[in-house]
């Protein structure tokens, strides 16, 4: 029996804009009978994580201040976007049902040769550090996170990309019998597997996070085990999770938000509080954990950063 019970830092479902609605208003229903958290608690994180003893990761002292308090570990584990496991953002309970080991990523495309390397070999090849980031999602909540991971330049590096790769491609795993949410639903089937996107220069920025932990241990699986990547100055269906494949590409890639809602999900996606989503406004957030909300600031306050990768690109869709 699933009892919905009120916890004081949940955000009531009427309050938030749901990326799911346009799927169908049953996915919402849906949705509200899957939230389940009362007691999913901090899932027990395989003891048999061969990378646990990688963690925790030196603090990068440039990032090491988000300028908010970080966000409980308990909120961030149990309310989660990971539609392979469900649309509601109670899904902690069904993700423990990703297998993490073995876990292969395939590096292809415009690159001197393709190859795949295991988690457990490419943790030994980067250098782990921790930075303290936040993360603003398109539906308006945000969250600050210790994350640890390694930049994403250096995953470029090793792929070594050739001179004609202009972009850089992500896919998630594709297991309908691991993940229910990949199995057709109430509302059809999503266009699995999830894929995002970025430019070379976007993941050759030193912003740009490959995370493989989080809270000092190995990235929970609602979180996206074993590796995704967080974009702190982007919206947040920009940072896939538990990723198989990283292609170098000639082509602009359709991420599967893009593909589903063009007009909602552009490839850009840079955080802008002047700029809303067609359905709602970008101006607030609510920062999870605190009942509190906040203005969102442009770029999500990474702009000093960021900003000048997109001069000369003014005409473009910066900021959906
Ligand atoms: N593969 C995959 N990656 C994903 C998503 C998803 O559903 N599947 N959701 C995205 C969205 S919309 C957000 S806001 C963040 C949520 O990350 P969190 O659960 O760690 O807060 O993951 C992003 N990456
Ligand atoms: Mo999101």
């Amino acid at each position: 029996m699933l009892i919905k019970r009120k916890l004081g830092w949940e955000i009531p479902e009427s309050q938030v804009t749901p990326q799911a609605v346009f799927l169908n208003r049953r996915s919402l229903i849906a949705g509200l009978a899957g939230v389940a958290l009362a007691g999913a608690g901090t899932p027990a994180l395989a003891d048999a994580d061969p990378s646990q003893g990688l963690y925790p990761a030196k603090l990068n002292s440039t990032y090491k201040d988000a300028g908010r308090a970080i966000t409980d570990e308990q909120y961030n584990v149990n309310y989660n976007n990971f539609y392979e496991f469900g649309t509601s953002k109670g899904i902690a309970a069904e993700a423990e049902k990703l297998r993490i080991r073995p876990w292969e990523i395939a590096v292809d495309g415009e690159v001197d040769k393709p190859f795949t390397i295991g988690i457990d070999d490419l943790l030994k090849k980067v250098a782990l550090e921790e930075r303290i980031y936040r993360h603003r999602c398109v539906e308006a909540w945000s969250m600050v996170v210790p994350w640890s991971g390694f930049p994403l330049k250096s995953l470029v590096e090793l792929a070594k990309p050739k001179t004609d790769a202009k972009y850089v491609r992500f896919e998630t795993f594709n297991d309908p019998e691991m993940a229910s949410g990949q199995q057709p639903g109430l509302f059809g089937t999503m266009p699995w597997p999830y894929i995002e996107g970025l430019t070379m220069a976007e993941a050759m920025h030193d912003l740009a996070f490959v995370v493989t932990g989080a809270y000092g241990k190995p990235v929970a699986k609602s979180m996206g085990a074993p590796i995704r990547i967080h974009l702190p100055w982007k919206y947040g269906f920009k940072s896939i999770k538990s990723i198989v494949k990283v292609s170098f590409v000639k082509e602009r890639p359709i991420g599967m938000w893009e593909q589903l809602q063009a007009s909602e999900y552009g490839f850009w996606a840079n955080v802008n509080p002047a700029v809303p989503h067609p359905r709602w406004s970008q101006a607030s957030e609510q920062v999870l954990g605190t009942g509190e909300r906040i203005p969102t600031q442009i770029y999500n306050g990474y702009g000093e950063f960021v900003a000048s990768l997109y001069t000369g690109l003014e005409s473009e869709k910066l900021y959906m």
